[in-house]
């Protein structure tokens, strides 16, 4: 019996990204983006020093990988299209190789039923651009919107959800605040303008696709971390978590759907001295140009309490400057990620998502588990026995179906990930996917239970 029936036509799903699962670096003429750069220059920096060129090679299989899609129950897959692979400079002469292998995953997709969702820019800078400062340049938001233009007038008849960005502020606080994403610096005054431009490029690129009448629809993905205060009748507490919440959550949310920054945000960043470089009618484009489709990754909740103790950073001001982190006692752990698991966050995101935003239409564009050590779980069969990613999805479903019930519009679930993949700094280490990859065994695929449990969540719509 399906006791969690979903809303007809349902997006089930998966979400991955090119430089994830494509590897590799410079075959077919791909240029370098900052991660091949990050991996040449000190792979000692990632885990087991495995880098981006040897991730599921999902450029050339992608076709088998499809069939995998099929079997998983997906009928949509969220990817991105490699800005490096496009453009190799950044900008300039298009790769047709990169066009041709676009198109054949996009026809593909389509031709096996699974609606193709793409997005722009999943944190993978061209070299060529980050040599001349990535988003701290202006010229790179220009550059950004010529690469969006492009793929709207190449796929923009096949591809009719699109995507500017996914997860925004990972840049801005990995890039410039905490030192896991190249550059590495740490520098609030850089974060915040890395940040703006991000904001200002994808309004740009939201009104070049209106210009051009597509007839599709076209967002943004931000991972939203609901705050949730220490003691919701201590003041201070909560005055910290509206901070944290201002911060990151609603420092790409309110521009994106409102078209305007949170005044909170605004009045820390004066107060700091720290406005970004604004140009006239940056503000008027940011207004005009709101999202007609959200994307949420959740995968945590922000505890959050007043600050207790100071701290006198050595390069200048950090987030945590304004609120303290949490750990709140007896909270589920994910100790292979060290990530809080509470399922009701993705609740109430949707919930806030219905009352404070307007309900837009939105979907759960990445929720997951990654596991260190998956191996251990596989079967005689070769099965990797994968029960707690089912536990963990299914009890995030419920409260995804709560939100519906309760009128949120929520129109989809993609897990992250279909294929196990690259992670960043973090490499090979935590598995997420539906599907494993064996790197030792010639990327070996075989699907986990997770992946056949979804494929019968997918038919019947529920579970
Ligand atoms: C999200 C990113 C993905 C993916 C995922 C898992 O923030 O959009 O790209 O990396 O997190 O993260 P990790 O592998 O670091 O655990």
């Amino acid at each position: 019996m399906v006791e969690y029936k979903f809303p007809k036509d349902f997006w089930w799903g998966s979400a991955a990204s090119g430089p994830q699962t494509e590897g590799t670096f410079d075959g077919d003429g791909k240029g370098e983006n900052i991660w091949d750069y990050w991996f040449k220059e000190a792979p000692e920096k990632f885990f087991n020093q495995v880098g981006p060129a040897d991730t599921s090679q999902v450029y050339h299989t992608y076709k088998e990988d499809i069939q995998l899609m099929k079997e998983t129950g997906h009928n949509t897959y969220r990817h991105s299209i490699q800005w490096s692979r496009l453009f190799p400079e950044g900008t300039g002469e298009v790769n047709q190789v990169a066009v041709a292998y676009y198109h054949n995953l996009i026809d593909e997709l389509i031709a096996n039923d699974i609606e193709p969702f793409m997005n722009l820019y999943h944190f993978d800078m061209p070299m060529a651009l980050q040599e001349k400062g990535g988003w701290m340049n202006r010229e790179t938001v220009d550059a950004y919107v010529h690469f969006a233009k492009t793929c709207f007038e190449l796929f923009g008849s096949k591809v009719k959800k699109w995507f500017t960005h996914n997860e925004p502020i990972v840049p801005v606080e990995a890039g410039y605040l905490y030192q896991f994403h190249y550059p590495a610096e740490i520098n609030m005054a850089h974060a915040i303008q890395v940040g703006y431009h991000e904001m200002l490029s994808s309004a740009k690129a939201i009104k070049v696709y209106r210009e051009m009448n597509q007839d599709g629809q076209i967002g943004i993905i931000l991972n939203l971390t609901p705050s949730y205060p220490r003691d919701e009748n201590n003041p201070e507490d909560v005055k910290a978590s509206v901070i944290a919440d201002a911060m990151f959550n609603r420092s790409f949310l309110d521009p994106s759907i409102k078209g305007e920054f949170p005044s909170e945000l605004v009045e820390i960043v004066k107060e700091l001295d720290m406005m970004p470089e604004i140009q006239e009618d940056d503000l008027k484009i940011i207004k005009e140009n709101t999202i007609d489709l959200l994307g949420i990754n959740y995968y945590q909740p922000r505890r959050v309490k007043a600050k207790e103790t100071p701290v006198d950073h050595e390069h200048g001001p950090m987030p945590d400057d304004f609120f303290d982190n949490y750990e709140m006692p007896g909270r589920k752990m994910n100790p292979h990620r060290g990530w809080e698991i509470y399922e009701k966050g993705i609740y109430d995101i949707l919930i806030n998502v219905r009352d404070n935003y307007g309900n837009i239409p939105c979907y759960i564009s990445e929720n997951g588990m990654g596991v260190e050590g998956e191996e251990k779980f596989r079967n005689a069969e070769g099965v990797i026995e994968d029960d707690y990613r089912i536990e963990f999805v299914s009890e995030h479903l419920k409260y995804v179906h709560q939100a519906i019930e309760e009128g949120a519009n929520c129109l989809g679930y993609h897990m992250w990930t279909c294929m196990d993949n690259w992670s960043w700094l973090n490499a090979y280490k935590n598995r997420y996917g539906f599907i494993s990859v064996e790197l030792d065994k010639d990327y070996k695929r075989s699907i986990k239970n997770s992946g056949r449990w979804f494929k019968k969540v997918s038919d019947n719509n529920g579970f």
